[in-house]
């Protein structure tokens, strides 16, 4: 190295070198001395798509290229550590990150270079056919039922909690994908999608009583998968029959969804969320252990997931018998249970976790925080819980929403009057890409 060689810094959350990622490292390469940051796969998802090779086969393809010093990995979003460690006189970046939640790291990163007189400078972004094509080429990967399906276990190892949104569409499905956030110097998006039964059904103006059949719902899952590629968890009522279970398994399976929730419940099941309020049967703990074993038997690939649903806090048959079933139904095969309760205080929730973990270090916990919402996921986290799933929010939100523009619309024989609180009418024609 010259000894007075500048050093130039830039970071890459690239599963693939095109023609513009050539054109930043040589750019970069006339101000000094690179060395380029590999975003952690962990930091990555929080705002970006999911990798679809590993971190050392993404740094291995920009150590080919020949262009960097020094490759490391850049463990977080936010650049202050490594500006700390590196005090680069320059970083580089495309200039794409001046719009949209990516402007919060721009501008994370002349906070910190201004500390001691370092300088960015901004490429003009490349995104010509070429790029773009490769571009939808790994969108397209990713929502391969081979890429997809295995995500849930890979988000498993990667997040403290993985964030799962409720999905009964198409258009839900993008809001489920695409919504990203900056908050607080954060940025942040849904890991996986939650396909209600009760909110499929909503949607189809039925009760949430396993009338929506398995075909329709497997239509609701085609049409979310046709626009997303984030993993999809099946609220999968009771599993029906145990010899119609077996099937549906493999079917699940082949789409690509990556794990199917199954309820201890019997008979005509009814929404949870009912609580005793209706007459509702717990399953036996020897039936439903033969369900998962013959769903588990079934399945044909290692990453499908069967996670069994405990209903004894829900029907009031108290703790011991909840975690009773929970042990059974992990002997049984279950790849992760679910609690789940409509108390408003999260305590038998965390009583209920706390029992399990200090005898069950690592299956999954699952848990639908509806009625006791103020618990963050932070909490949760601290006592064991893997999985949040928001259940049932977005349904909930766009009903008020749509029956109040009806009621306006009614009330003054116009629509000028609602104009103001609808998206612009330009946006809804843009918001869905072409292919
Ligand atoms: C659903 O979303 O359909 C569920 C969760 O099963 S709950 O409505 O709370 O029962
Ligand atoms: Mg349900």
């Amino acid at each position: 190295m010259v000894l007075d060689m500048k050093k130039v810094y830039t970071c890459f959350c690239t599963d693939v070198i095109h023609e513009g990622h050539l054109n930043i490292l040589r750019e970069a390469n006339k101000y000094g001395e690179v060395t380029v940051g590999i975003l952690s796969d962990a930091a990555m998802i929080k705002f970006n798509r999911f990798p679809t090779v590993t971190i050392d086969e993404r740094k291995k393809i920009v150590e080919n290229t020949g262009l960097a010093s020094k490759v490391i990995i850049q463990n977080e979003i936010m650049y202050d550590q490594v500006i700390a460690e590196l005090k680069p006189d320059y970083v580089i970046h495309g200039d794409n990150w001046c719009k949209g939640p990516e402007s919060a790291i721009r501008q994370n990163v002349i906070d910190n270079l201004v500390t001691y007189g370092g300088q960015l400078i901004e490429v003009g972004y490349t995104y010509n056919e070429n790029v773009k094509k490769i571009d939808d080429n790994i969108r397209e990967k990713l929502a391969m039922p081979e890429y997809r399906r295995k995500r849930l276990r890979q988000l498993l190892k990667l997040c403290p909690i993985v964030k799962t949104i409720e999905v009964h569409s198409g258009l839900t499905g993008l809001i489920a994908e695409k919504t990203i956030v900056e908050h607080n110097g954060e940025l942040d998006q849904f890991d996986a999608m939650w396909l209600s039964s009760l909110c499929d059904s909503t949607a189809k103006g039925k009760p949430d009583i396993e009338l929506v059949d398995m075909s329709s719902r497997m239509r609701t899952i085609d049409d979310v998968m046709e626009v997303t590629t984030k993993p999809i968890i099946l609220d999968g009522d009771t599993g029906g029959l145990i010899e119609h279970f077996v099937y549906n398994v493999r079917t699940l399976e082949r789409m690509g969804v990556s794990a199917v929730i199954i309820e201890d419940k019997t008979g005509l099941k009814k929404n949870s969320l009912f609580g005793t309020e209706v007459a509702q049967t717990q399953d036996s703990i020897e039936n439903f252990s033969e369900k998962i074993r013959a769903g588990k038997n079934a399945q044909r690939t290692e990453e499908f997931m069967i996670i069994a649903r405990i209903e004894s806090l829900i029907l009031e048959k108290g703790q011991e018998d909840a975690l009773k079933r929970a042990f059974a139904y992990v002997d049984a095969g279950a790849d992760a249970i679910m609690i789940h309760s409509r108390k408003k205080s999260p305590d038998e929730i965390f009583v209920f976790c706390d029992r399990f973990r200090k005898e069950n270090s690592d299956t999954p916990i699952v848990v639908v925080p509806t009625s006791f919402n103020s618990v963050t996921e932070a909490e949760l986290a601290q006592h064991g819980v893997n999985i949040v799933i928001y259940a049932n929010q977005l349904t909930r939100s766009a009903f008020p929403a749509m029956q109040s523009t009806a009621v306006e619309i009614l009330k003054n024989h116009r629509a000028l009057e609602v104009d103001s609180k609808l998206m612009p009418f330009k946006e809804i024609i843009t918001l869905i890409d072409d292919m």
